[in-house]
């Protein structure tokens, strides 16, 4: 039987149940996803030689790390051509691209710095994501950039801040599609400190300042991502859960929250915190990565929680109101894999949520029936989603399952081990 065949009875099985799964397949095609460069390169960028900081680490030395951005491009578009759906590109600024001699600091980056990449989005007709890079670089002092006690030091976070929302800007402006700007620290103490408040005081007070460089929210999203602990950063983190949204609550005409899934205590679930901030903000960012006991960010899979958090979105009706981007970094396998399988994985949990009768399970709850609300949600488990997802595959162009790894076997062998 063919793709087409097996995808027939599958779509006949699924009407029986209320659900159009040729519409599911239609509304996916257009729900943009992140794709975040630094998969590539194990964090590492253009702009520094020294180590990963921040409290986040890479684990693994696999061989064929993208080493220039020739690489990086030439690695993210075998991984696109390998994946069903919207890509957006995210990129960090330490992915900058200097000419020759013409290096400058953080603080000081424009948009021309960026213009490969503007170049690299426009031949694939993608969207930018950014990030400001407040890791990784001597100017971290003591741990803290935006919350340091030292003016200094704050201000030339703050002046880095500044300019990514120019380049923001200008990704906005050039792509034509709303760049999210999303802010992450690693600030914080290892230990027990003596002032849980100044440090959150000052961070407030920074990361409003560089909200005043002028944007339009509409094409410029600047959001701001929590933490629980990172590595050596145990004790406290200056932007912690309650920090972020209440930060983001105040400032909703111009900023949102952003919660990525490892920044959590093990048990708690951001796919039950999705709806609770959709109930308040417009819209919300989130970064998709698994954590293994702690902030690993190990490769997303096909797991519980990431359905979940898919069916979430897709329930609530707001697929246009969540901008989802991945984020993890596995050094321990072929990095083109992990990319493409954490990528098709999110896109799998999607498609999986709109082919739920969700409607119809609502109703089931809120009439009380909840004995069969269990026996639905438990049969849907065995229906044949494969078939609907393989069917996405082919008409997106894209290689289905079973059929991808040995393009990377051979990228490996002709590519990556070259390196
Ligand atoms: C770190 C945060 C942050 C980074 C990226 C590289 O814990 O999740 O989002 O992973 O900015
Ligand atoms: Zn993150």
């Amino acid at each position: 039987m063919t793709i087409q065949q097996r995808y027939e009875d599958a779509k006949n099985m699924y009407a029986q149940i209320g659900v159009d799964t040729e519409q599911a397949i239609q509304i996916l095609k257009e729900v943009p996803v992140s794709l975040h460069c630094w998969q590539g390169d194990d964090v590492i960028g253009f702009d520094h030689d020294g180590p990963l900081t921040g409290g986040i680490q890479t684990t693994g030395n696999y061989p064929g790390r993208a080493r220039t951005p020739e690489e990086l491009m030439k690695d993210m578009e075998k991984v696109i051509s390998l994946c069903p759906g919207k890509v957006k590109l995210n990129l960090h600024a330490c992915y900058a691209i200097f000419k020759e001699g013409e290096k400058v600091d953080r603080d000081k980056l424009e948009p021309k710095h960026f213009e490969k990449w503007v170049e690299f989005a426009k031949l694939h007709n993608i969207g930018i994501d950014f990030n400001p890079t407040f890791f990784s670089h001597d100017k971290v002092k003591d741990g803290l950039t935006l919350s340091s006690p030292d003016q200094e030091t704050r201000e030339f976070w703050i002046e880095h801040g500044r300019a990514c929302v120019r380049i923001a800007n200008y990704f906005a402006k050039e792509t034509g599609i709303p760049c999210v700007m999303n802010i992450w620290t690693g600030d914080g103490f290892k230990d027990i400190p003596a002032d849980r408040m100044g440090p959150r005081q000052r961070y407030r007070e920074s990361i409003e300042k560089i909200l005043e460089e002028p944007y339009d929210f509409k094409m410029v999203k600047p959001c701001v991502e929590s933490k629980v602990f990172g590595i050596g950063v145990e004790s406290y983190t200056v932007g912690s859960a309650e920090f972020t949204l209440s930060f983001a609550a105040e400032h909703r005409e111009k900023c949102m929250p952003l919660m990525d899934n490892g920044h959590y205590h093990p048990t708690e679930v951001v796919s039950d915190k999705i709806p609770a901030l959709l109930c308040f903000y417009p819209e919300i960012a989130l970064h998709i990565t698994r954590p293994v006991r702690w902030d690993s960010d190990h490769v997303v899979l096909f797991d519980d929680e990431t359905r979940e958090m898919a069916k979430e979105i897709v329930r609530n009706d707001a697929l246009n109101r969540v901008h989802m981007a991945l984020d993890y970094f596995d050094a321990g396998i072929n990095r083109i894999s992990a990319w493409t399988v954490g990528f098709r994985n999110w896109q799998k949990a999607m498609l999986s949520a709109l082919c739920t009768p969700n409607k119809d399970w609502k109703k089931m709850q809120d009439e009380n029936r909840l004995t069969e609300l269990m026996v639905r949600q438990e049969e849907i488990k065995t229906y044949p989603f494969g078939d609907v997802w393989a069917e996405y595959c082919r008409q997106c162009n894209v290689p289905c399952d079973g059929e991808w790894f040995a393009e990377i076997e051979k990228y490996e062998k002709e590519v990556l081990c070259n390196r």
